[in-house]
């Protein structure tokens, strides 16, 4: 179905890989398309979803926009292929379930745009992050300028995109641009793992988690306590919530039914 994808859901857990790895990965257009129609169609309308594990075949997770396809694109192209990144970003940040970047190998330009898109970040030994695109003659263009400094803070953020340093795992794990570092081979174990924790929580109080935390990083404190009220009222609503309580005060694991 998709020629630069694959996606599968397993026990509840969907699989996103991008695959295109004689270029490390690198999001063309067709990539970038393939992806959004993955997140409309197979991800955003399966309630039995919960978490999206991201990943790149290879030996990349992926290794930036396509600089082959940029490199005789005009003014209005690079516009519309930065539209077209900032869609497909901007929706895992939107969609309220939880997309996991197990990232195994090269996260530079779109592809550590990509990674930070993604609500949470485990990266193995060998990964390599950055933004390079000042030494092409662009800026980072799939929302690095603005989720990179919200992450990691605006003097750091300067440093990695206006200097164009790539920095190792480790370092970045130190200054909080992923949350965990594991060896190459217990990376996927631990995405999964970490999968299937969230997924086991009350979906509804998982959904309002993200978005309150989203919401709120976009405003001041006080706007977004309001964004907290809102969700925690839908988490109030949910038969869930009874749920959650009542097994705890029976001392019983709950039965959550996503209502
Ligand atoms: N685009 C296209 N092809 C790529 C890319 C890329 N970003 N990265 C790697 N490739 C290709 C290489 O050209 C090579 O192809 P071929 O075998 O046909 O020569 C193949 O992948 C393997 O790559 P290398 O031989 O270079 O592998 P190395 O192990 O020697 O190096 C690196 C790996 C360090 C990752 C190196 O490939 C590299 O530096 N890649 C480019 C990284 C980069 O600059 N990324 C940022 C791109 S710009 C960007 O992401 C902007 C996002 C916003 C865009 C907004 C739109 C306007």
């Amino acid at each position: 179905m998709y020629e630069n994808i694959t996606y599968e859901v397993k026990e509840g857990i969907g699989y996103l890989t991008i695959n295109r790895p004689k270029a490390l990965n690198a999001l063309n257009t067709e990539v970038l398309i393939e992806i959004q129609k993955c997140l409309d169609e197979d991800i955003a309308p399966d309630d039995s979803v919960t978490t999206v594990i991201v990943t790149g075949a290879g030996r990349a997770f992926v290794a930036g926009a396509d600089i082959v396809e940029m490199k005789n694109a005009n003014t209005i192209e690079g516009h519309e292929y930065t539209a077209r990144g900032h869609n497909v970003m901007n929706t895992i940040d939107h969609m309220p379930k939880i997309f996991i970047a197990a990232v195994n190998g090269f996260a530079l330009g779109g592809g550590c745009e990509l990674a930070m898109a993604c609500d949470i970040r485990i990266a193995s030994e060998k990964a390599v992050f950055g933004q390079p695109e000042v030494g092409l003659g662009i800026i980072p263009g799939f929302g690095g300028t603005q989720r990179l400094p919200r992450l990691i803070g605006k003097g750091m953020a300067k440093y990695i995109i206006l200097s164009a340093t790539n920095i190792r795992a480790d370092e970045a794990y130190r200054i909080g641009l992923v949350e965990k570092v594991v060896p190459a081979e217990e990376l996927m174990d631990t995405a999964v793992k970490l999968a299937k924790k969230i997924s086991a929580q009350a979906p509804i109080a998982v959904r309002q988690g993200k978005i309150a935390i989203n919401a709120g990083m976009d405003t001041d404190l006080y706007t977004g306590t309001r964004f907290e009220r809102e969700a925690m009222t839908q988490c109030f609503a949910s038969e869930d919530k009874t749920e959650g309580m009542t097994a705890f005060v029976e001392k019983r694991d709950p039965d959550f039914k996503n209502k």
